[in-house]
């Protein structure tokens, strides 16, 4: 690694990290911050296929003597990580804020949920439990074992660039497993610094490889395509739905079980005797926190028809106070700049849609620039990508209600009751997160028993989980394996039975007399 000199701090002169060793090789790409695009935060390479491939075989190696290592001690190399992680927050949140325009408060939570991730399962070390099963023989003992996988490929997102790929990484390494990861090419510099911190912690080199690239035809596809070479054990993926389908194509001919994490389109149900002020302050949170770009941002908020007027006047003004701009110069913002251009022109075709489709734009008006200028902004809209906040009100069958935006837009849907509510809240391809605002516990349990999500929160945002819940969806937001918590360890483990026989006699079950 070198530093090199960037506007507002050093960028990095980063290589893909290969069994502990820098490799700077392929083309060299560079990261700007969104706020400005000028201030270089990364110079790094767009790994070839044979680079991945070195990557995969340096893992495979790895596992041999890591996959042999006592979990308890494997946990210790998590609680030392977990101090660096916490001696590093500030540094971390701060290239984290000009990597990807997270306000500095959120990047702090990201590094933080990582931080959580790794106490909780550095003692999960010494908790990797098998059974012991009473066998159907005297003389005979039964057990079980977590057996770790193998090698994992695994690519993430830069919308959460130091959380998500811990609740992955973490339980991965915890259970013995060695790692291939294409990070985003959004969070490069985060991506290195938290596999250099990983090994500064202890991690033996190789356990946790990582590889740069961008665009399609890139690192991510090769780790793709040598999974199909029968060269991967396990996958996972937090993107988008497309890409998740291609990945659990790919891993369904391999008889691999991936965890693929992807897109939502998630409800915000406000029935009319909610708590109004808790329910807009929940559903204006859940809607711009991120700007939107947080797989479990709200994309519908369906309104019961007594308050939908009064909730809409509401939720406009608390969105007029939305305030945007540049988070390394302004500590006060609801959200920064898109994380790159793909998203912003992605977020941009939602004001095509939702006319053609007669969807009706409440509030917002796509770019902010000096001749588009928007009220509460602060810093050069110019210099970077930023988008209002925007607000329509739509209605099921239009693209506007089903397609996931990925960024500062929330529509508002009538409901005539609850039944209705429900109905419109599934009424869409995914099944990530959902949210209900309700003082009455039974609308409370009818929503909780009637939505098709994994995760629910009853008068709370949708987004927001904690990191020991298992986070996941169902339906076109994933294949139902989850994250976070315990039950990410079945993701990463395979069980072993074990029976050992004290007769000195074949004894074997169902067999008749003669053999028992
Ligand atoms: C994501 O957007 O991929 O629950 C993850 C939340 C965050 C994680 C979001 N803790 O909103």
């Amino acid at each position: 690694m070198n530093t090199l000199k960037s506007k507002y701090g050093n960028a990095l002169e980063i290589g893909h990290l290969i069994g502990g060793e820098e490799v700077f090789e392929g083309r060299v790409l560079e990261r700007h911050n969104p706020s400005d695009r000028e201030d270089l935060t990364a110079r790094f390479p767009e790994a070839s296929k044979e680079t991945v491939r070195r990557a995969v075989q340096v893992a495979r190696k790895a596992f041999e003597e890591w996959s042999r290592t006592p979990a308890p001690v494997r946990g210790s190399v998590l609680m030392n990580f977990a101090s660096v992680l916490a001696r590093e927050k500030e540094t971390l949140s701060r290239l984290m804020v000009r990597e990807i325009g997270k306000t500095l408060k959120e990047a702090r939570g990201d590094v933080q949920e990582a931080i959580d991730t790794a106490v909780f399962f550095a003692s999960e070390g010494r908790r990797l439990y098998g059974q012991t099963v009473p066998s159907e023989m005297a003389n005979k003992e039964l057990f079980t074992f977590r057996r770790p996988l193998g090698v994992a490929g695994m690519i993430t997102a830069g919308n959460f660039p130091i959380a998500v790929p811990s609740w992955k990484i973490i339980p991965a390494v915890l259970t013995g497993n060695t790692v291939v990861w294409k990070p985003s090419e959004d969070s490069p510099a985060l991506s290195y610094v938290f596999v250099k911190l990983f090994e500064e912690a202890g991690l033996p080199p190789g356990v946790v490889n990582v590889v740069f690239g961008a665009g399609k035809d890139s690192a991510g596809q090769w780790l793709i395509e040598l999974m199909d070479e029968g060269l991967l054990n396990k996958f996972a993926f937090t993107g988008s739905t497309a890409v998740g389908r291609q990945i659990g194509e790919v891993a369904g001919r391999n008889l691999i079980r991936p965890t693929l994490e992807l897109g939502g389109k998630n409800p915000l149900i406000v029935l009319a005797d909610a708590d109004l002020e808790l329910a807009v302050e929940g559903a204006w949170w859940s809607a711009f926190a991120t700007g939107g770009q947080r797989c479990t941002s709200a994309g519908n908020v369906i309104v019961e028809e007594p308050i939908y007027e009064e909730f809409k006047r509401r939720f406009l003004e608390k969105t007029e106070s939305t305030v945007v701009g540049n988070p390394l110069l302004y500590d006060d913002l609801t959200y920064g700049p898109f994380m790159n251009e793909r998203l912003f022109q992605r977020w941009s075709e939602h004001y095509q849609w939702g006319e053609q489709d007669g969807a009706k734009l409440l509030l917002g008006s796509g770019r902010i620039t000096s001749s588009n200028p928007y009220p509460r902004f602060r810093g050069d809209p110019d210099a970077g990508i930023f988008g209002t906040p925007t607000v329509w009100e739509a209605a099921p069958g239009m693209r506007q209600f089903e397609q996931e935006i990925f960024g500062p837009t929330i529509n508002l849907v009538k409901a005539k009751d609850l039944e209705q509510a429900l109905e419109y809240a599934n009424a869409h391809p995914y099944g990530l997160s959902s949210a209900i605002y309700t003082n009455h516990r039974h609308s409370a349990y009818r929503f909780k028993v009637g939505i098709k999500a994994g995760m629910s929160s009853i008068n709370n945002s949708t987004v927001g989980a904690e990191a020991h819940l298992p986070f996941g969806g169902i339906r076109g937001s994933g294949n139902g394996t989850r994250e976070s918590g315990v039950w990410v360890i079945e993701e990463y483990t395979y069980w072993h039975a074990v029976n050992e026989e004290y007769s000195g006699r074949l004894q074997l079950a169902q067999m008749d007399t003669a053999y028992a």
